[in-house]
């Protein structure tokens, strides 16, 4: 195979994009509706379509992932510690401490790279309120056993999954666990309204608290019934969002397609751990791919390989590294002590996300592991 540098940069992914016809024809009926954010018509519409897209009861839209699972911690009113994962982008820790609240990191499985569920009892104290889970890469977390130490312990279960579009257990939308779960929306998403999120929750109380809360607490013209914040989604966006439904199943039939080739071309490499295995009940969404570079038997490190992938143009990402236990902001806390967090300091270090969107072709994904064998020492 040729292996020469591709012509153009390969990037870690790329956003869908709808065709500029259909969102003229969108921008045309909010500009005769004269109505651009504050629950406009579109706004309503997509909650609805996509309410029902993830078989969920109840959901509310955001401006973003983030400010939505700011919110949702502000709705559960949770306090104190909240157990979590450091195998997470920023958000997932930032959030607990934009409320307040002192993220105490659990080791990650092995395996799936989630939250370790059987860790998860030895970190409860007096003040933990609940446990914040990641579906990381789109991976549903031990969700039962997860479910059933909150039970036990009275506590609150949010889960992040700003991964799990689509992602299904048993033919059950992945939003139907635990007390709220946050799906983010921004462009680099399988699913993308450009920016956005939304929350699901359960019973329609917690919805009308949630929809207070990201308009400010405003309940009419005369009443102001909790101290809010702006987390609108508006119109341009949620009329995006209505276009990008029916591309999301195409672009997860590609991915699936060039997901794969990856395990294919990948499987019998040694020192390479692919994505991991799920369950026959579970629907993935093949939003990432993710390599688990072992340097003692692959020859070379997982950063040689990003580095070295560059000169071929071939831009990867070390999703997650940094953990987030290693950041300034949370590094002194017992919890990110490296002996607590084993598993995750190692997967921190071998982890590597390769391109995956569906505007690759079969042959560039091909390529693009020929060179990664290529660095094989
Ligand atoms: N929780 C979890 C577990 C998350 O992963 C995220 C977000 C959140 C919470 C928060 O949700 P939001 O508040 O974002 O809704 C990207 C995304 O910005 C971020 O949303 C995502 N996770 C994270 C995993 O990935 P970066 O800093 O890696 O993005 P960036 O700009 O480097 O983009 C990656 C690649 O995509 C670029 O190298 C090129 C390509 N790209 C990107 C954009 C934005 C394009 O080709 N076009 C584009 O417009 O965080």
């Amino acid at each position: 195979m040729n292996l020469e540098p591709f012509n153009k940069i390969i990037f870690v992914t790329r956003p869908v994009f709808p065709t500029i016809e259909e969102v003229t024809e969108k921008l045309r009926d909010i500009w005769n509706s004269k109505w651009l954010t504050n629950n406009g018509p579109q706004h309503t519409m997509l909650e609805h379509e996509l309410k029902n897209f993830l078989k969920v009861p109840h959901l509310s839209l955001f401006n973003n992932g983030t400010i939505a699972l700011i919110v949702a911690c502000q709705s559960l009113r949770l306090s104190g510690e909240v157990i979590t994962t450091p195998f997470t982008f920023a958000a997932t820790p930032h959030v607990l401490n934009w409320n307040n609240i002192t993220p105490i990191f659990c080791d990650i499985d092995a395996e799936t790279m989630n939250i370790d569920a059987d860790k998860i009892e030895s970190m409860i104290t007096p003040r933990t309120t609940a446990i914040l889970a990641v579906h990381v890469f789109g991976t549903p977390c031990d969700v039962e056993k997860i479910q059933d130490i909150a039970d036990r312990y009275g506590l609150r279960v949010v889960y992040d999954a700003a991964h799990a579009f689509g992602v299904e257990i048993d033919g059950r939308g992945i939003g139907n666990f635990g007390d709220i779960s946050m799906f983010s929306f921004h462009a680099t998403k399988l699913y993308h309204t450009v920016e956005g999120g939304a929350l699901v929750m359960k019973d329609g109380y917690t919805k009308q608290r949630i929809d207070l809360l990201k308009n400010f607490g405003i309940k009419n013209e005369e009443e102001v019934v909790m101290p809010g914040i702006n987390g609108k989604l508006d119109e341009v966006r949620a009329a995006i969002g209505r276009i990008m439904l029916n591309y999301v199943e195409g672009e997860r039939l590609k991915r699936l397609r060039l997901h794969e080739i990856y395990n294919e071309e990948l499987g019998e490499v040694e020192g390479l751990k692919l994505m991991p295995v799920c369950a026959e009940n579970v629907k993935l969404n093949n939003q990432y791919y993710v390599v688990r570079i072992d340097e003692k038997i692959f020859g070379r490190s997982r950063d040689f390989v990003h580095d070295a992938f560059k000169n071929f143009n071939v831009y990867t990402r070390k999703y997650f590294h940094p953990l987030c236990s290693e950041y300034t902001c949370y590094r002194q806390l017992n919890s990110s002590n490296p002996a607590n967090l084993p598993v995750a300091n190692i997967v921190g270090q071998q982890v590597l996300s390769l391109p995956m969107y569906g505007d690759l072709t079969e042959d560039d994904v091909r390529k693009i592991c020929a060179i990664l064998k290529s660095f094989k020492a």
